[in-house]
């Protein structure tokens, strides 16, 4: 979508936000967003789709595309992940790795090049979570930094940030706006993302079950919305109406998805309900139904309906045929 007629002193620029789970990737981009648009929680492997999250500064436009922690695994739902974070860094003008200060530095660095194996283009290194560390000011950074140019020769600086504080965060929006390139901006004035609001209310129902489920259950939920219908009346508030199938692999995890007197599926109804009316400004009649979809983390369909289609590396029995 290149929209015409736009302003000369028009800039935009695409920025890739990578890293290990967990990192700090879709909180950096809800506070340079100035939303709660990405879904974060204390867990890791939160994020499972790369999508864009867009703002302006004055003419300049950025595209933040968010992505899912790359991580080691065999697991064919994993793969799909990791192909996701590599997909994000394609036809971007900048990567941002995020790095977290409060884990060992190089690692994250080595496991994530391993991992996503690809060239990084220009690329700005971001440690995150300094409000975490005593005296961020005094970690050797620079020289770690030098030791990562080593592994990245495209690593041009570095960033030390904190999300819950704030810290950096004026330095970093700055100059990701003063690396903008002339030109059209690819959305329309008001657009936040290139996901539609489908996509960001499962997303709050599946980040409400994460955040109050524990064990493997979080790893072991889909979420898929069955129906959004607009149901306003007449010059009235809005008023939507989603049903939403919570898909769980096996029946115990029903029962607990459930809960007792069904207490907890109606904790992640309200809670979800009360953001994904943030979202669309108006009522929302939410129907939950939690469904048993044994090892959907295997069945492609599933996984295509859920935005993660096949990777380079997927298990044989996923290839496309022709
Ligand atoms: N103290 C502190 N915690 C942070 C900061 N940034 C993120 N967190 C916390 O770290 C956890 C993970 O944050 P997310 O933003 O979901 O991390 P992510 O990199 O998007 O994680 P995945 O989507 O799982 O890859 C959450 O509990 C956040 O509140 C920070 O600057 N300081
Ligand atoms: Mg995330």
């Amino acid at each position: 979508m290149l929209l015409t007629d736009q302003h000369p002193h028009n800039k935009s620029i695409m920025v890739s936000v990578l890293g290990a789970p967990n990192v700090g990737k879709s909180s950096m981009i809800n506070y340079l967003m100035g939303m709660d648009l990405s879904v974060v929680t204390k867990k890791p492997q939160t994020t499972r789709n790369k999508f864009h999250c867009v703002f302006t500064v004055d003419h300049t436009e950025v595209v933040l595309v968010d992505t899912p922690g790359v991580h080691r695994s065999n697991m064919e739902f994993n793969k799909r992940l990791n192909e996701q974070a590599k997909e994000g860094t394609e036809g971007v003008d900048l990567n941002l790795l995020l790095i977290d200060l409060t884990r060992d530095i190089l690692p994250q660095v080595k496991d994530f090049l391993e991992l996503v194996d690809v060239e990084l283009k220009r690329t700005w290194l971001v440690f995150t979570k300094s409000d975490r560390i005593e005296d961020a000011e005094a970690l050797p950074l620079k020289e770690v930094f030098e030791k990562v140019q080593e592994v990245i020769p495209t690593a041009e600086r570095f960033f030390v940030i904190s999300s819950r504080k704030g810290d950096n965060m004026h330095e970093l929006t700055g100059a990701i706006c003063d690396a903008a390139i002339p030109g059209p901006h690819l959305y329309l004035d008001g657009s936040v993302s290139n996901k539609n609001e489908r996509f960001f209310a499962s997303e709050y129902i599946r980040e409400q079950a994460f955040d109050l489920l524990k064990d493997e259950i979080p790893y072991e939920v889909a979420v898929l919305i069955d129906e959004f219908k607009d149901v306003s009346k007449k010059d009235e508030e809005r008023q939507s109406h989603i049903s939403a199938s919570i898909l769980v692999n096996r029946p115990s995890q029903r029962a607990i998805v459930i809960g007792s007197k069904g207490t907890m599926i109606k904790e992640i109804g309200t809670r979800s309900r009360n953001k994904i009316e943030l979202m669309t400004g108006g009522k929302v009649h939410l129907n939950l139904h939690v469904k048993v979809s044994p090892k959907w983390f295997k069945n492609n369909f599933v996984l295509e309906e859920i935005g993660l289609p096949r990777a380079h590396n997927s298990a044989r029995v996923w290839r496309n045929k022709n």
